[in-house]
């Protein structure tokens, strides 16, 4: 039986009411593993207190702080989840002439799944529309990046980087590009605005508290928390369970914090379960779901194969 025909014979609510039988997953946390490196074109080695590789976690002041401490990814059921954000940043600065910076939109990877860099899908968040914003769209929703190589010259129609949009705008960059902690011989750009791809059917809705706990929601005259943890939650719906399965099973996660990427955060998420014994319908639905995954390593390897001749 091939997948397709899996997903035919079950019906959605059947699987989802299965799935809440069966779900057991933990919130996964990503702790901030990444540096961002911030430069002009002359590469300056003091910048922002890092050391002086020009490497360090969050670009920012006293002032602004745009410190992100953790993402949280929750599997909530079949055809849900939510993505957490948690940071400094208020999601408003002001650099003049009716420019500001804005949260950044979220990128996934599901083609080099564990290893940084790349993306294949884009989450508006919402913050990159209107006047002031940096050109995204301003509709939250999940979208399919089918142009996936980045550059920083603005010649991607769907992503556009720290640099493509930062780099006319100032002499300086930040964040423009991310590595782990441990290793910055190996960097990648920082993609921070969706400007296109494909629209996934996704709901995506997005709420925020301040560091009180309090509804907030960002702006000119939003305040500026010193410390404490603002929490952006995008609550994600997917049309149906082979689409959660297919983008929202193992990936990468990355969000530049602010469209400057003034911090990088980057992790991965396995969200496949272990089954506890069930009956025969329920393991059915388990096998074909593994299948689904099954294809899904496959192609993954075929690209991993592809592109390591
Ligand atoms: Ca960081
Ligand atoms: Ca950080
Ligand atoms: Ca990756």
């Amino acid at each position: 039986m091939c997948v397709t025909n899996f997903f035919k014979i079950v019906p959605p609510a059947a699987m989802g009411a299965l799935w809440s039988l069966t779900v057991a997953a933990a919130p996964v946390t990503i702790n901030d593993v990444v540096d961002v490196h911030a430069f002009t074109s002359g590469n300056p080695s003091n910048c922002c207190g890092f050391s002086a590789s020009g490497w360090g976690d969050a670009v920012q002041d006293s002032s602004h702080p745009y410190n992100t401490d953790r993402i949280v990814y929750n599997r909530v059921d079949a055809t849900h989840a939510t993505i957490q954000l948690f940071t400094q940043y208020n999601g408003y600065e002001s650099i003049g002439g009716g420019k500001a910076v804005h949260y950044a939109d979220l990128f996934i990877d599901t083609g080099t799944p564990l290893a940084p860099g790349g993306v294949t899908y884009g989450i508006a968040l919402g913050f990159q529309g209107g006047p002031e914003g940096n050109g995204g769209f301003s509709t939250p929703g999940l979208y399919k990046i089918t142009n996936q190589t980045l550059t920083k010259n603005n010649t991607n129609s769907q992503v556009k980087t720290s640099q493509d949009i930062w780099d006319s705008r100032s002499g300086w960059i930040v964040g423009g590009e991310y590595a782990l902690q441990n290793d910055h011989s190996n960097s990648y750009l920082a993609p921070t605005v969706l400007t296109g791809g494909i629209d996934q059917g996704w709901s995506v809705s997005v709420s925020e508290l301040d560091p009180n706990g309090n509804a907030f929601v960002p702006g000119q005259s939003a305040p500026v928390a010193i410390s404490g943890l603002y929490t952006l939650t995008a609550s994600l719906t997917a049309p149906s369970l082979s689409a959660m399965v297919w983008v929202l099973s193992d990936f990468d996660i990355f969000w530049g914090t602010g469209d400057c990427d003034n911090d990088g955060i980057w992790g991965s998420v396995d969200t496949w379960w272990t089954p506890t014994p069930e009956p025969p319908a329920l393991l059915a639905l388990l096998g074909g779901l593994m299948l689904l995954r099954g294809r899904r390593l496959g192609k993954i390897w075929r690209a991993r194969e592809d592109s390591n001749p």
